[in-house]
């Protein structure tokens, strides 16, 4: 809470492309909770300082962090009504998980799953910032006191190290913190790989076959679906164990045509697996058209985007700032000379 109003926080790593998987867990439900919810404060950063923790191309994604700004855009989110920032525009983030870091144990630590996973993709680079990410995405979320944070399943135990840091020193200073809520949507919260369907759809997958990209074309598209790893039977029928390929394109058809698990299942009785992907193709090609028709044309209106990337950022600072402040005086630092 801030004052009288609750806050909705969340965000995307600026590496790559946006996967249909981060489209579906995070972006679409942003879009749609920043209609339900009004009366929140919202904050939606591109979160270039987590980037950092695998190695990257400056050049390459400098316009990758650009592409996001457009992209949350083009998706729906009011950059007027949602402050859209980056996450490095506001030094605040990198002050707070400082001293957040001297609050959290490295047992605590040692049981993220995607260090783990993260650290065996990039066994030539286990560097400190990838083993306290969680950490500098607690101070994310405590920096704006945020009531509620909509992310995919992936992300839950993040949430759930960031309340335990929270309370932890909420216990030592007094009431500091607002103590977040994950907020996991009903249907896409963990869109898995179209290749290896026990792993979730990630933008860092080497086999492109994989993941769909949310500016992918419609042929590429189709094509990937078709390819789509399924299993030796005919049945369309969800099973998360025994058919993980279909389940998995039976709930993106679901969520992309506002169906039930079991409409999906009555509506291809009978048919085969082919004509099944081909509809999922059909459907998630045309859901992402006019979104990437609004991406192509914010791309050329530089200076209308460059507008809102100022008011947003200086918003952030002020929110930010102010738990900073906060937070530095409960824990002694020397207060600055005014
Ligand atoms: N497969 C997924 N299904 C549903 N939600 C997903 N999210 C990511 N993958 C899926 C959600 O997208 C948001 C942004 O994630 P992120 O960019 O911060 O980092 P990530 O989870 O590490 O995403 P990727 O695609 O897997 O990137 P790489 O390959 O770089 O690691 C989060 O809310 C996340 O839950």
């Amino acid at each position: 809470m801030f004052g009288e109003k609750k806050v909705l926080y969340s965000g995307m790593q600026a590496t790559g492309t946006i996967t249909l998987g981060n489209y579906l867990g995070a972006l679409k439900n942003w879009v749609e909770l920043s209609n339900d919810f009004p009366d929140y404060e919202r904050f939606f950063g591109i979160m270039d300082l987590h980037s950092l923790t695998v190695r990257q191309n400056a050049a390459e994604f400098r316009k990758n962090a650009r592409s996001f700004y457009a992209f949350y855009v083009a998706a729906g989110l009011d950059p007027e009504k949602n402050c859209i920032y980056y996450q490095s525009h506001v030094s605040a983030h990198a002050e707070l998980a400082w001293i957040l870091n001297c609050f959290t144990y490295m047992g605590e630590l040692n049981r993220m799953t995607q260090f783990k996973d993260k650290s065996s993709k990039h066994s030539d680079n286990i560097n400190a910032g990838l083993y306290t990410y969680p950490v500098l995405m607690a101070a994310d979320i405590l920096l704006f006191q945020a009531d509620s944070i909509p992310v995919g399943v992936d992300q839950k135990q993040h949430v759930e190290i960031c309340r335990d840091i929270a309370t932890r020193f909420n216990n030592l200073y007094g009431d500091v913190f607002t103590i977040p809520n994950p907020y996991i949507p009903k249907g896409g919260a963990k869109i898995m790989s179209l290749q290896e369907p026990d792993r979730k759809m990630s933008k860092s997958d080497e086999n492109q076959n994989a993941t769909i990209f949310v500016l992918d074309d419609t042929d590429t598209i189709i094509r990937k679906f078709k390819r789509a790893v399924t299993d030796s039977e005919t049945e369309i029928r969800y099973d998360e164990e025994k058919k993980p390929g279909i389940s998995n394109l039976i709930d993106i058809y679901a969520v992309m045509t506002k169906k039930t698990r079991e409409d999906v299942e009555k509506e291809f009785v009978g048919k085969g697996y082919g004509e099944f992907k081909l509809a999922v193709g059909e459907a998630v090609s045309s859901a992402l058209k006019p979104m990437q028709q609004r991406y192509a044309e914010l791309l050329t209106e530089k200076s209308y985007l460059d507008g809102f990337i100022k008011a947003n950022d200086e918003k952030a600072q002020y929110f930010a700032n102010k738990t900073l402040r906060k937070v530095q005086k409960k824990v002694g630092l020397t207060e600055r000379i005014r």
